[in-house]
């Protein structure tokens, strides 16, 4: 049974890395049948195809086209297990208002959409604005709809600096500590988020999930 498992786990990093979005379905599908956990399905298969690719584009032994066909199959992917991911949540009191986005210029989607889902499943209330974010609209919206939270993806080092932006445009307009900022993404780290004074950094959507939680005051919920 593990050995079967392993291998299911590897055929789901390995159709990633081969950009086989039929096949990324598939085996999400799979992994729905047999009751695997949808994050784990995540973790421990399609993100290690996908870091890999990650790392040999990194390293020019892969290339773009290879790069946005691992995009598309994990996306693929990612979009059959959200219905799981969603259900994992009970009803319960609604624990907060939260506009996430990925900031300008930067259009990586992936991790931010989990991360949403992640929170809506946890009771919040999330207002995705989608990828490639300017200041004025992620603020904007987050007045609107009177935020609590902001969360800022950013998947590249020289998008980073965006989050800081945002950042600097709040505090101008005094608008902290009513509106706290949450930061993530591959490149963020703690040292990152505590240098642009970000209220809280998350490595992961789990993780995320129980800062927003802090941040809202219902760490214990
Ligand atoms: Co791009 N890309 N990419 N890419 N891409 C990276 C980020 C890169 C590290 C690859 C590499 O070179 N090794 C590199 C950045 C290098 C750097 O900045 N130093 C890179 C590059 C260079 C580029 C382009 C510039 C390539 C080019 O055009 N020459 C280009 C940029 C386009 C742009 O944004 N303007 C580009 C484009 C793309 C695609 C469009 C092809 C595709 C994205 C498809 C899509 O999103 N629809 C893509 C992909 C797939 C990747 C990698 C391989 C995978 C990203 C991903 O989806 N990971 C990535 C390499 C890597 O990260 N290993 C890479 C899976 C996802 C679940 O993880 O997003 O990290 P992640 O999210 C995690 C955590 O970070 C955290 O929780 C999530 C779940 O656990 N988290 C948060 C994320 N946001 C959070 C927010 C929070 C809290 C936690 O609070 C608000």
């Amino acid at each position: 049974m593990t050995e079967d498992l392993d291998k299911l786990y590897k055929d789901m990093a390995q159709c990633i890395i081969e950009g086989e979005s039929e096949v990324a379905i598939e085996l999400a599908k799979k992994s729905i049948e047999i009751g695997l956990h949808p994050l784990d399905t995540i973790t421990k298969g399609f993100v290690v195809g996908v870091n890999y690719i990650g790392d040999q584009f990194g390293a020019g032994e892969a290339f773009l086209p290879e790069l946005v066909m691992a995009g598309e199959a994990m996306k693929a992917a990612v979009a059959v297990l959200e219905p799981e991911l969603l259900k994992l949540g009970e009803a319960r009191e609604m624990m907060g208002k939260v506009v996430l986005a990925t900031v300008e210029g930067d259009i990586h989607e992936i991790g931010k959409t989990l991360v949403g889902t992640m929170l809506s499943a946890s009771g919040f209330e999330v207002t995705d604005l989608g990828v490639d974010q300017p200041a004025d609209k992620i603020i904007g919206k987050a007045l609107e709809i009177d935020a609590q939270i902001i969360g800022m993806s950013a998947l590249l080092t020289t998008t980073m600096v965006r989050q800081r932006e945002v950042i600097e445009e709040l505090d101008k307009e005094g608008l902290r500590p009513r509106i706290k900022v949450m930061v993530g993404g591959a490149p963020i780290t703690r040292d990152w988020a505590t240098k642009i004074k970000a209220d809280g950094y998350s490595e992961d959507a789990v993780g995320a999930v129980k800062l927003a939680k802090e941040l809202v005051g219902k760490a214990d919920q």
